[in-house]
Order: C-alpha cells, then sequence, then structure tokens
C-alpha cells in the first residue's frame, strides 16, 4: 500500500506520480458510480479528491486496523462527497472498490448516498452540513484527554495528543454557524491535533458561493484563532506541505487549509459548473468524460453487475465502540423526609463518579454549556477538572461533540437545560442516535418546573422528540434517589441515554407506611415501571415531577371515595412497559399524569400501547396542553390540573 506518513518534505516525481494514478483511477470511480445510480455528487469529490488522497496516504490509518484506538481519525464533514470518499477508501483497501462502485446508491448497500459508519474508515454518519468539525473537535478531545492529569484544567496541560483527527469541509458549508462554535472550542482547549481542510471550490448547490452568501472563510477563522494556509488544492507539491505543516502543528494553534479548487476537476464539461455539484454526468458521456480524464472505462461491464445484483434488505452492520467500565458506586441514599430536587441526585451521583473514576486518568467526561451551577456540576467539576468541558452558549457544537468524545472510549455527559439539549440541538442529538454513540444526556428544568422564566424555557416536547428515534432511551427520574440510581446505571453502560428532570425540591417518594420507596434494594431498571400504591378501581400513570402528586391523589380518592387506585411511577419512557400498561388499562380507568405536552409524552405512549393492544378502557391524559405562562411551578400545575387535587378531582369525576 501507498504510504508516505508526513515523511519526505517534499514529494518525489514518483510519488506524484503514483498520487497522479490514484487520482485518475478514483475520479474515474467517481463518475461511474454516480452515473451507474443516475445520482449522487460527482463535482465536490473531484475537487476534494486530492486532499482525501493525501489523507489516507500519509496519516495513521491501517485498512487492516479501520477501528484502532490509535488510529487519526479522517472524518468527512461534507458527507454528499461520498463517491469521493468510497473511491479514496477503496484506493487505500478499506473497501472493495468495484463493490463501491455497483452498489453506491442502492437499496440495502452500504455505500449510501452519504457517508456511514457502515463502510470501514468512515468515521461518523454527515451529510448535514456543518457538524463535522465539531465531530472532529470531539475526537480531538479524546487525543487531548487520553493521557491527561484528572486534576488539571486540560487547558493547562500540554502532553502530546494520543493521535490526529481531519476534518475535510465544503466552502458552502462555512455557511453554518456550528462550524464557528467548533472552532472556537479547539483553539480554547489547545486542539492542536486538529486539522481542518475547507474544499473552496467557491460553486454550492444554487451558485456561486459569494453572490448565495458571502463570505471570508479564511478571516473567520484566523479571527477565531486559527491559523490559515491557502494553497492550491490541485497542486501535489503545494497540498502536500500544507498538510504536512499542519498535521505537525508547531504553531500551538489549530490549522486550516483553505484549498482552491475546481469542480468536477479533469473533465472540460464539468469543470466549474455548479450543476455537476449534485448531478451524474448522463450515461451517454461517460465513454469521453473517463477518457478526458485518462481512465479505464469499465462501465458497461461494471453497469452489467449492477443489473444482475439482487434485491437488497433493510438494516446495516456497523461497528459498535464500547465505553470503558467504570465503578459506579453504590446508591446514595436520601432519606425518607427529605425534600431535594433531582439535579442535586445528579450533581452528587457525578461528583462521586469522577472520584471513583477520574484517578489516575480521565475516564468520564462532562460538557456543560453555561449553567454550571444550575445542573449541578460543580463537584464534578472541582473533583476532577480535566473532565470538566465548559462548551459556552454553543449548544449544537456541545452536542456534536459530546456525541463524538462518547464514542471514543470516554464515558461522556452533556448537561444543560433540556430546551437547550433536546429541542434546540434535536438534529444533532438524532444524529448522535444514528452514529450509535454512547452519550448521556442529562437535562435539568424539564416540563413547566423552570422556575419563573416562562413557556420559552418550559420544554414540553422532549420525550417525544427522543422517542421519534430509534436510538435514544428516555428516563425521567421521579425523585433524587430514583434518579441516583439511574445516573450510576446509565453511566456504567453503552448506548445513548437520556434523563431530564425539572429544577424544583420535591419530597422523595415514600412507601404507605412512611418509609422509603426507592431505599437501595430498588435499582433502577430500564423498561420496568414500578407500583407506588395497589389498586384495581383505576390507574394513575405518572412520571417525573407528577409521581408525588399522584401518590397524594392515590389518598385523596381513597377518603373521598373509598376507592383504590393504582399509581405506578412510569420513569422508564423508552423501553416502557408495556405490561405495567396493560394491567393499567384492565382496571378500565387510566389517568397518565405529566409535566409535558401529553400527546407526545408519556399519555401518547399509553394511548397508542393500549390502542396497539386492542384494550378498551377509559383514558384521560393530564398533561401541558396548551402554551404554559411564566410562575411558580406550583401554580402552573394547579392551573394544568396536574397537583394532587387536580389529579384526585379528575378521577374522582371518571369513577363516578
Ligand atoms: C444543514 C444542511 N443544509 C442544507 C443541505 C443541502 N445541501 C447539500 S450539499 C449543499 C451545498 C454544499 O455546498 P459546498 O459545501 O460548497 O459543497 P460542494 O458544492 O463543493 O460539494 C447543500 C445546501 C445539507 N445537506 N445540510
Amino acid at each position: 500500500m501507498f504510504h508516505l506518513g508526513f515523511e519526505p518534505e517534499i514529494l518525489s516525481d514518483d510519488q506524484i506520480a503514483t498520487l497522479e494514478r490514484l487520482r485518475i483511477q478514483a475520479s474515474t470511480d467517481i463518475l461511474t458510480m454516480t452515473t451507474l445510480a443516475n445520482s449522487g455528487h460527482p463535482g465536490g469529490s473531484m475537487s476534494t479528491l486530492p486532499a482525501l488522497l493525501l489523507m489516507y496516504a500519509n496519516c495513521r490509518v491501517d485498512p487492516a486496523a479501520p477501528h484502532d484506538p490509535m488510529r487519526d481519525r479522517i472524518i468527512v464533514s461534507h458527507g454528499h462527497i461520498s463517491p469521493g470518499t468510497y473511491s479514496a477508501l477503496s484506493a487505500f483497501g478499506f473497501c472493495d472498490r468495484d463493490e463501491a462502485i455497483i452498489q453506491f446508491r442502492r437499496f440495502g448497500s452500504h455505500f449510501s448516498g452519504h457517508v456511514e459508519i457502515s463502510v470501514p474508515g468512515v468515521e461518523w454518519n454527515t451529510g448535514n452540513l456543518g457538524q463535522g468539525l465539531s465531530v472532529g473537535v470531539g475526537a480531538a478531545l479524546a487525543g487531548r484527554l487520553t493521557n491527561a492529569e484528572p486534576g488539571k484544567d486540560l487547558r493547562e496541560q500540554s502532553h502530546p495528543s494520543a493521535f490526529k483527527a481531519l476534518v475535510l469541509m465544503g466552502d458552502g458549508e462555512q455557511q453554518k454557524g456550528q462550524i464557528s462554535e467548533a472552532r472556537r472550542l479547539a483553539v480554547k482547549y489547545g486542539c492542536t491535533n486538529l486539522v481542518a481542510y475547507v474544499d473552496a471550490n467557491h460553486l454550492q448547490i444554487g451558485g456561486d458561493t459569494s453572490d448565495i452568501m458571502p463570505q471570508n472563510i479564511s478571516a473567520g477563522w484566523a479571527s477565531d484563532g486559527w491559523d490559515v494556509i491557502e494553497c492550491d488544492g490541485h497542486d501535489w507539491q503545494e497540498l502536500y506541505s500544507a498538510l504536512r505543516m499542519a498535521y505537525n502543528n508547531g504553531s500551538g494553534r489549530p490549522v486550516v487549509i483553505v484549498a482552491r479548487t475546481v469542480m468536477g476537476k479533469g473533465v472540460d464539461f464539468m469543470e466549474d459548473l455548479a450543476k455537476y455539484h449534485g448531478q451524474a454526468v448522463p450515461r451517454d458521456k461517460i465513454a469521453g468524460a473517463i477518457a478526458q480524464l485518462g481512465g479505464q472505462d469499465r462501465v458497461d461491464e461494471l453497469e452489467a453487475r449492477r443489473n444482475a445484483l439482487p434485491k437488497g434488505e433493510l438494516g446495516h452492520d456497523f461497528f459498535e465502540v464500547p465505553p470503558p467500565s467504570i465503578k459506579v458506586g453504590s446508591p446514595r441514599i436520601y432519606e425518607a423526609g427529605t425534600v431535594t430536587d433531582c439535579r442535586s441526585g445528579y450533581g452528587n451521583a457525578m461528583q462521586e463518579l469522577a472520584e471513583l473514576n477520574n484517578v489516575d486518568g480521565v475516564k468520564i467526561a462532562a460538557f456543560d454549556a453555561d449553567l454550571e451551577g444550575s445542573v449541578k456540576l460543580g463537584g464534578f467539576h472541582k473533583t476532577s477538572p480535566a473532565g470538566f468541558i465548559q462548551g459556552g452558549i454553543q449548544e449544537h457544537n456541545s452536542a456534536t461533540a459530546s456525541g463524538r468524545l462518547s464514542k471514543e472510549g470516554f464515558v461522556t455527559f452533556f448537561s444543560t437545560f433540556g430546551v437547550f439539549g433536546v429541542t434546540e440541538t434535536f438534529n444533532q442529538q438524532r444524529l448522535n442516535g444514528f452514529n450509535r454513540a454512547n452519550l448521556k444526556l442529562v437535562c435539568t428544568h424539564c416540563g413547566t418546573d423552570v422556575g419563573e422564566d416562562g413557556p420559552t424555557h418550559q420544554v414540553i416536547d422532549y420525550v417525544g422528540l427522543l422517542r421519534s428515534t430509534f436510538d435514544w432511551n428516555v428516563f425521567v427520574p421521579a425523585d433524587a434517589n430514583q434518579c441516583d440510581r439511574m445516573i450510576r446505571l446509565v453511566a456504567g453502560r453503552p448506548g445513548n441515554d437520556f434523563v431530564g428532570m425539572g429544577r424544583s425540591k420535591m419530597p422523595v417518594i415514600e412507601k404507605a407506611d412512611g418509609s422509603l420507596f426507592y431505599d437501595g434494594t430498588v435499582g433502577f431498571t430500564p423498561g420496568r415501571a414500578d407500583v407506588l400504591r395497589d389498586g384495581d378501581d383505576g390507574a394513575i400513570l405518572a412520571c417525573g415531577p407528577m409521581v408525588g402528586p399522584a401518590v397524594a391523589a392515590h389518598d385523596l380518592i381513597f377518603e373521598e371515595t373509598g376507592k383504590r387506585v393504582r399509581v405506578v411511577n412510569m420513569a422508564s419512557l423508552r423501553p416502557y412497559d408495556a405490561d405495567a400498561i396493560h394491567a393499567a388499562a384492565k382496571t378500565g380507568y387510566v389517568l397518565t399524569a405529566e409535566d409535558h405536552h401529553p400527546d407526545t409524552g408519556l399519555g401518547g405512549l399509553v394511548a397508542l400501547e393500549i390502542a396497539d393492544a386492542g384494550m378498551a378502557t377509559k383514558l384521560e391524559r393530564a398533561g401541558v396542553n396548551q402554551w404554559p405562562m411564566s410562575g411558580k411551578p406550583n401554580d402552573i400545575f394547579a392551573a394544568f390540573r396536574l397537583d394532587a387535587e387536580g389529579l384526585a378531582g379528575r378521577a374522582i369525576a371518571a369513577l363516578g
């Protein structure tokens, strides 16, 4: 395999000849696969190709070990240049060249329209532009955190990074604000192990980038503290020396290469035409295009093979990156009678996790978004300064960077208010899900329980949003005890887990005899609901801050009617306890209670489950069913009839 490892200072004629041969072959493959698929993005693939080939030829990557933890990470952010990426990867042995060509964009194939991690060598599923640099920052932070001293802020540490991260982007893509968020975080945490490349072909879908959205790309990067190298992206010698300089960074600042390139490079009728951003060369022109490149025309043969492929099937294999094994400690007990908030349960658990695990090195990291006090990460920060990443008011970047870090061998938490951690950044979280990250997203100030901040901050859609992905578990603790168990559980297991809580202090959940319900013997099991009060005359299914009022409602209903209503804590909303819902439905009256929109939260899922199971019951869904208002949470709960009296009143009216 052709490998230079950035050893030569300048490229020899032979090396340039080899690179040129690889470029011609890969350009031919790009044209062939897009024409056979009759779709795809050849133009940017061909302009970015020299950078891709030089990176795979020089970085520490090995097709025999594509997931080696010490490899350099090559991240393609403009995921639409999948033809270029697959062609470059196959040139270096990461995947089969002919398979990539004939399978490209076919249903059932790994070689999707935008790059996917099911192809060896692809680091992240991208295509939603603007996110790749954040992925690179997450990877670069991992390189920095490996071998970091836990007791010292990462900014004060200058040990060598374990590996490098390189991110390729388009120039139109530079219009996304998340990129500037990412570059600031990279500078702040000294990510000189990060190299960025901008493919400045000056075109995007709608035409010239200077017409679509005028922007001084180099000045933008420089103003955020990056070193900028401008070069000709088709001159092997110039591009190589720029990459070599950036890779061996000696300035102490991360480096971006802004490379002037030509869309559709090498084919005269494609060059510099925006239409070839996302259009294949027509079938009757492909032979001429390949002849111009000097490539080998195998289009007829490969077309016949593509046409003969069996029908595809749903589903992909992908490599799961296990998080490290950590100590989760023992439950911390908040005794009966305690009035406290779930946030403190979270903060205390995080501090203890740091004390237990971030001892010889950093195993657990936590991102904050300028809400350290509110989300209670102060104890973690103090205990483990290196593990604490202050991402600022840049939640899109933090969501993606923390997602990436969670796939880099670090248990990674990201905390902010629910409205910023889920609603604001939903697409980033959706893609963390699709990338099979292991992020622990712990959001406080969920629902109307945010103090008096008002509706802009009252997130009542987070359950529905996360449940509309396929990879997020959703947990809502009923008290600080349950929160403590949840945090320890999610910290120690793979996958994307969301834990959402309000702001207020509330009494811990007790049994009817006044003893603690969530004592040290009751752990948290995803998909299991807990029956807090028995009864067969009806059932209240509640979650989060509505669990306490539901328990109180049980007593009020009994006092008034002599009827016993079962109270179930549905803390696990994905997976959820279908048996508990069926059992509730059998009582003939189900009341759901949540500090959330009742159509998309607990109420919605209970209604669907009952309908899917073909059961008939009276169902009432209590929740936040119009824009709320500023106010004390208890006043808001009362207005929505979510307090004990409101819930009891609903049940008494329904039960007759
Ligand atoms: C967030 C987002 N918005 C819009 C799109 C649709 N889109 C795909 S490619 C593209 C233009 C990208 O231009 P550039 O980065 O210059 O890439 P090139 O044209 O050079 O391939 C757009 C708008 C997207 N993929 N992601």
